[in-house]
């Protein structure tokens, strides 16, 4: 089946501002902010790891989360939110967005979010070495990888604009 919308993964290291531009971009487009955390939990799909340390990480079983979003996939028109993107096959994607930020506010914003120093010190790592954007240009046509920085509101409306736009080129281009 055709999508009649493009669907866009927004990625990238915890903290960066996925969901905050989900939710906003969501609001504006009316398209539909698929929250992989939300369908985990719905779902029971992730599985407590085994690292006495680190009780609170889940693993996902993807396999199964593809079975659980593969109906939304097909229809079009989401906007999925996760902290990871290779396993979902290109086929189904249009866009992959990977959302950056300076690595100090990133420190500010995990420490928010009480991240103890193991789990802090793995997400600062993840962005510096830039894990999310090397997994979506390995994994993607590097035409639908785009870096999207978010450090302030500003960066925030202008990246909502640039998609909307995109959005509605890809529906002219796709005779929608
Ligand atoms: P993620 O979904 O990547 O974990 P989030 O959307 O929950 O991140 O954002 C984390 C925090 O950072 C949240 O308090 C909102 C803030 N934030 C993110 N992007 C921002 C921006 N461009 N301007 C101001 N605050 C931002």
């Amino acid at each position: 089946m055709l999508r009649t919308d493009p669907n866009i993964i927004i990625t990238g290291t915890p903290g960066v501002g996925k969901t905050t531009h989900c939710r906003e971009l969501a609001d504006k487009t009316g398209l539909h902010h698929l929250d992989i955390n939300e369908v985990v939990k719905k779902h029971n799909i992730g599985e407590t790891s085994n690292d006495p340390d680190d009780p609170n990480t889940k693993i996902v079983d993807e396999d199964r989360l593809l079975d659980c979003i593969e109906n939304e996939l097909e229809e079009g028109g989401q906007i999925v939110d996760w902290h990871a993107c290779d396993l979902f096959p290109p086929s189904m994607i249009d866009l992959v967005c990977v959302v950056r930020c300076d690595n100090k506010l990133l420190y500010d914003r995990l420490k928010q979010r009480n991240y103890d120093e193991k789990k802090l010190q793995e997400n600062m790592d993840c962005e510096i070495m830039e894990v999310l954007l090397e997994e979506a240009r390995e994994a993607y046509e590097a035409e639908m990888v785009v870096e999207l920085k978010s450090e302030t509101t500003e960066d925030m409306d202008g990246n909502v604009r640039r998609v909307e736009a995109w959005i509605k080129q890809w529906k002219k281009d796709h005779g929608k």
